[in-house]
């Protein structure tokens, strides 16, 4: 405890938790990044990197869910008509099978499909916000930042994938629109091992350039403390 706030471990300094403004961010965990079979695997990738987080991110959500937190899921992905997708992105890579084509999940990272949508073990619960973006950023043209401000949410714990792209890209739009964002480092991850690590150095370099990284263990044993919350009723 610091000054009566709670303090959770993190480089490059401890966390000063203010549980009542702080919400829980899982960006992307959608079947086609992280699940087997996935358009993920498809592009050549060992999924079982991602899959690492998720049990960990399955933890925090539990915990978060008891003390009230207000919890967010992101999904990355486009309209049916790809009116939404900008021509480079569909460019980007010269894929054979690219967003909007026919994937192993259903139609690539298209709003709707099985692979678009989140994994089976963190479903989210009816009442917590699924925010569809069509970036790598949780803000570039979403509701977020409005849904934030009105739950007066000013910390963002922030889990998902891939570490390097949606969750740094996130935490900087954060970050430049005055959120502090702790980043779980074994609650993120990326099909590239060097990237995880550089990506999760970048965040917290120059006295948290970006923001904190800390473990979902020093989170978890913060929100245990905290009385259970009642669950808001499920409109
Ligand atoms: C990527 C993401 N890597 N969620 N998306 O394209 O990081």
């Amino acid at each position: 405890m610091e000054d009566g706030m709670p303090i959770i471990p993190a480089e490059p300094y401890d966390f000063l938790f203010e549980p009542e403004h702080a919400g829980l961010i899982i960006i992307d965990m959608q079947r086609d990044f992280v699940d087997p079979g996935g358009f993920g695997e498809a592009l050549g990738n060992d999924v079982s990197l991602l899959r690492k987080a998720i049990g960990p991110v399955g933890q925090v959500l539990a915990a978060a869910r008891r003390a009230g937190l207000l919890v967010i899921h992101t999904r990355e992905g486009h309209r049916p008509d790809l009116t939404d997708l900008p021509p480079s992105k569909k460019a980007r890579g010269r894929l054979k099978n690219g967003i909007g084509d026919a994937g192993p999940m259903g139609r690539i990272l298209v709003r709707g499909e099985y692979g678009h949508d989140i994994i089976d073990e963190l479903t989210p619960r009816p009442g917590e916000p699924v925010v569809d973006k069509p970036g790598k950023g949780a803000f570039y043209a979403t509701d977020l930042e409005g849904i934030l401000r009105n739950h007066d949410i000013r910390q963002l714990i922030v889990c998902g994938v891939t570490t390097e792209v949606c969750v740094n890209t996130t935490v900087r739009e954060a970050n430049d629109r005055g959120y502090d964002c702790l980043v779980l480092a074994d609650c993120v991850a990326s099909y590239f091992p060097e990237f995880q690590r550089v990506a999760l150095e970048m965040i917290k370099a120059q006295g948290g350039i970006f923001g904190w990284v800390g473990e979902s263990a020093g989170l978890i044993a913060t929100l245990a403390q905290m009385p259970e919350a009642v669950p808001p009723p499920v409109v």
